[in-house]
């Protein structure tokens, strides 16, 4: 009989939210290639899962993620560095970005390196008072991986991110909040019920516009205002034909709550 709590990534759903929690306490969840397999596989089945809304994700004991395991670097079977970011850093983090529903990150505990770009590329970050983030790579001699280039300069501007980046210092999720880094820092015991509480509500609006939100904020990054006028257009034009889009008018004009089927 397998022990589930060895698993490398654990799986559980309330109602229409799947959380994920990455399960190396140990190690403060730090990426091994058996966590890498079994996360894919798991963010894969929740996109493909009609009655996953919304995907949470955290982390096991006092750690969100500590980026990649730095002492599986040593195995003389461990793919070099690069072709670990090729192979698996990178695909993971379009893997997030693409996902068919908001995929919010609960961030437990401390995370850094690979695992804070992890967060802060979910769509929301809530983070525990307790919790700190480190782009930990300048330390050991890396660049940000994960998205870490692309994510920090968008998220809180080209100092800001050099700042963090260049010295690896530990940002409080108190102060990553104030710098714009993520959506809220709640006490330690508020984390779950605050973050499942979101994600309920999210899981109960109507979904296609969250992810061509998220689609078009993204894309604007590298658009001049009348570029981005027109991608606004053709979303808005595709959404306005889907259920969910006639389902919300509908029902605000008949003053009834809305019910919002569409993924
Ligand atoms: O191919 C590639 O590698 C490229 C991809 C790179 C992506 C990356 O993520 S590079 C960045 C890798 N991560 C780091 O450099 C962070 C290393 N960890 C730390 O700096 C510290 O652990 C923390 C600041 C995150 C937390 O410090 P603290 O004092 O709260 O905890 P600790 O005592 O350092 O760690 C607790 C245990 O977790 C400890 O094990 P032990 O002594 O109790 O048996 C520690 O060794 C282990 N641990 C923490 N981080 C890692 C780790 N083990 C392996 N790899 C880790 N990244």
């Amino acid at each position: 009989m397998s022990d589930a709590s060895a698993a490398p990534v654990l799986v559980s759903d309330a109602g229409a939210v799947r959380t994920i929690t990455l399960n190396r306490p140990q190690a403060l969840n730090s990426f091994t290639l058996p966590m890498h397999h079994a996360l894919r596989a798991v963010l894969q089945e929740a996109a493909a899962t009609a009655s996953v809304r919304c995907v949470v994700l955290t982390g096991a004991g006092r750690g969100f993620c500590a980026g990649q395991d730095l002492a599986e670097l040593t195995d003389k079977h461990s793919p070099p560095v690069g072709d670990l970011v090729v192979e698996y850093y990178k695909p993971l983090a379009l893997q997030v970005s693409r996902m068919p529903v908001p995929v919010i990150a609960a961030v437990n505990g401390v995370a850094a390196g690979a695992g804070a770009n992890l967060a802060l590329g979910c769509d929301m970050v809530v983070a525990a008072e307790s919790a700190a983030f480190i782009q930990a790579f300048s330390k050991i001699g890396l660049v940000p991986d994960c998205g870490g280039t692309w994510l920090l300069p968008r998220l809180v501007g080209r100092a800001n991110a050099m700042g963090l980046a260049m010295t690896g210092q530990k940002l409080s999720a108190t102060q990553a909040k104030s710098m714009g880094l993520i959506w809220q820092c709640v006490p330690d015991a508020e984390l779950m019920p605050t973050v499942l509480a979101l994600a309920a509500q999210l899981a109960a609006m109507p979904l296609k516009a969250l992810v061509a939100t998220r689609q078009a904020m993204d894309a604007a990054q590298d658009m001049n205002l009348e570029a981005a006028l027109s991608e606004e257009g053709r979303l808005q034009a595709g959404l306005a034909l889907a259920h969910d889009c006639s389902e919300g008018m509908a029902a605000f004009l008949a003053k009834r709550a809305p019910v919002f089927t569409d993924r």
